[in-house]
C-alpha cells in the first residue's frame, strides 16, 4: 500500500503532528520548498518563523528521474534508516543529524544542511574541500568495522545481514552498474564518438572481470554499506571550514563489500578530474583533486587499524587484516572503475560530464572509459594509491 505523499500544503500538518520534534520545529509557523532533485525521491525543507528547519525526505513510490512508468518500493526509506542508525552509532560526526523515521509513512526527518553543499556542485565550480575525503574515508572505516562480523559476534552479524537485504536498489545497481553498459541495454546512450570506446568495454577480459566485480557485490556480506557514495551523496561545508563532510542518502544501503563505497568515491573523483582536465582548471586545484584518493584510502586504513584491536574474534590475525586491506583496496579501485563507466554509458549520468560544451564532454568521457578500463582490469597490480595515481596521470596528462 503506498503510504500518503506528502506536499508543500501538507508538511506544516504533518509536522503539528509530530509532537516529539517540537523541540526542533514550530509547526504553525513554517513555510516549505520541495528541492528534492535527485534521482529517486521527495525531499521538502521547513523553515519556522525563527528560522528553525528540518529536512523531510519521503519515498516516492516509482522512479521520480523517470516516472510512474518505473515503480519502486517505498520501502527504500526503511534501508536508508538502517543506514542512519548505524552511521549515527559509529559515525555520528559524518552525517547529518538524524530525528528518525516515520515507517508508517515512509519518510525520515534530518538536520537541515542548506548552508553546506552537495561536493559534485563544488567540484563542478573547481572549489578545493580540503580534508572532505580523509572525513568520507574515516566515515566509511567506522561503519564498515562497526556492523561488520570484526565487530559483532557471528549471530549478531548474520541477524544483521538478513535484517539489512535490499533487493529491490541492489538490483537498480546490479542491472545500472554491473550489466548494462557492457551490453546493449535501452537505458544506455552516448556520444557517438565514444561508439569505438564503449564497444571496446565489452571485450572477454573486461567482462570477467566486472563479473568478479558483480560477484563481489552481489555475495560478500562483509558490512553495511552506503551502497551508493557517490560525491552526489556528500555534502561539503562553506568558507574556510576544513575537514568537514556529512555523508546522506543511504537508501542503497546492504551488506556488501566494503570497497564498494571507497570505489564509488574514487570513481567519482575521476570523473571530476575529467572535467578538471579539459577545463583546464588552475594547478592548485588539479593537486588537491589528484591527492584524494589517497587522502580517502589513507584515513580508511589509519582508521580501520586504529579500531581492529577492539575486533570480537581475534582469529582474524593482523597478517589477515593486511591481506583483508590489500584486497578492499583492489575492490575499491575496481569497483571505482565500473562506477565511472555507467555514468557515461548507462542511466543516470553526472553534471560533471554533462555541463561540458559537445567537444569538452566527449573528451573528458573518452578519458573517463579509458582511465576506468584500466582500472578494472589493473585493479590488482595497481597496488597503492601511488601507482593507481601514476597510472591515471599517464591517461589524463600531467600537469
Ligand atoms: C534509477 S536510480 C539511478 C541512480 O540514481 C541513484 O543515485 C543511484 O546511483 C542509481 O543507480
Ligand atoms: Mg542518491
Amino acid at each position: 500500500m503506498t503510504a500518503t505523499l506528502l506536499d508543500p500544503s501538507t508538511v506544516g500538518a504533518y509536522l503539528a503532528s509530530r509532537g516529539d520534534l517540537a523541540h526542533l520545529i514550530d509547526p504553525s509557523t513554517v513555510t516549505v520548498r520541495e528541492v528534492g532533485d535527485g534521482n529517486l525521491n521527495l525531499v521538502f525543507i521547513a523553515t519556522d518563523a525563527q528560522n528553525r528547519s528540518l529536512v523531510i525526505k519521503q519515498s516516492l513510490p516509482y522512479v521520480r528521474m523517470v516516472g510512474e512508468s518505473w515503480p519502486l518500493s517505498q520501502d527504500r526509506i526503511l534501508a536508508e534508516a538502517r543506514g542512519y542508525d548505524a552511521a549515527t552509532r559509529f559515525s555520528p560526526d559524518s552525517i547529518p543529524e538524524y530525528h528518525g523515521l516515520d515507517e508508517p509513512r515512509r519518510l525520515i526527518v534530518l538536520e537541515d544542511l542548506s548552508g553546506w553543499t552537495v561536493w559534485r556542485t563544488a567540484l563542478n565550480e573547481g572549489r578545493v574541500s580540503p580534508g572532505a575525503a580523509a572525513v568520507v574515508g574515516r566515515h566509511v572505516a567506522r561503519v564498515g568495522f562497526g556492523t561488520s562480523v570484526f565487530a559483532l559476534d557471528s549471530a549478531a552479524h548474520k541477524a544483521a545481514v538478513a535484517a539489512s537485504v535490499n533487493p529491490e536498489l541492489c538490483r537498480i545497481t546490479e542491472d545500472l552498474v554491473f550489466t548494462e553498459p557492457y551490453r546493449d541495454a535501452e537505458n544506455n546512450a552516448w556520444d557517438e564518438q565514444l561508439t569505438d570506446a564503449v564497444l571496446a568495454l565489452r571485450s572477454d577480459a573486461m567482462l570477467a572481470e566486472v563479473a568478479e566485480l558483480k560477484l563481489a557485490f552481489t555475495t560478500r556480506a562483509e558490512a553495511l554499506v552506503h551502497g551508493d557514495l557517490h560525491t552526489g551523496s556528500i555534502f561539503v561545508p562553506g568558507g574556510d571550514t576544513r575537514d568537514a563532510a556529512k555523508v546522506f542518502d543511504a537508501e542503497f544501503s546492504f551488506y556488501g563489500p566494503v570497497g564498494f563505497d571507497l570505489g564509488a568515491l574514487f570513481g567519482n573523483v575521476l570523473l571530476a578530474r575529467a572535467r578538471a582536465t579539459v577545463l583546464d582548471r588552475p594547478d592548485e586545484f588539479v593537486d588537491w583533486l589528484d591527492g584524494l584518493v589517497a587522502e580517502a584510502w589513507q584515513a580508511f586504513e589509519m582508521e580501520f587499524r586504529a579500531l581492529w584491536p577492539t575486533r570480537a574474534d581475534d582469529s582474524y590475525t593482523d597478517r589477515f587484516l593486511d591481506a583483508w586491506l590489500r584486497r578492499t583496496w583492489s575492490d575499491a579501485v575496481g569497483f571505482g572503475g565500473v562506477k565511472a563507466i555507467r555514468r557515461i554509458v548507462g542511466l543516470a549520468k553526472v553534471s560533471d560530464i554533462q555541463t561540458l560544451d559537445t567537444d569538452d564532454r566527449v573528451r573528458a568521457a573518452g578519458l573517463v572509459l579509458e582511465t576506468a578500463q584500466t582500472w578494472v582490469k589493473e585493479r590488482s597490480a595497481l597496488g597503492t594509491a601511488e601507482d593507481l595515481l601514476e597510472r591515471t596521470l599517464g591517461i589524463l596528462g600531467r600537469r
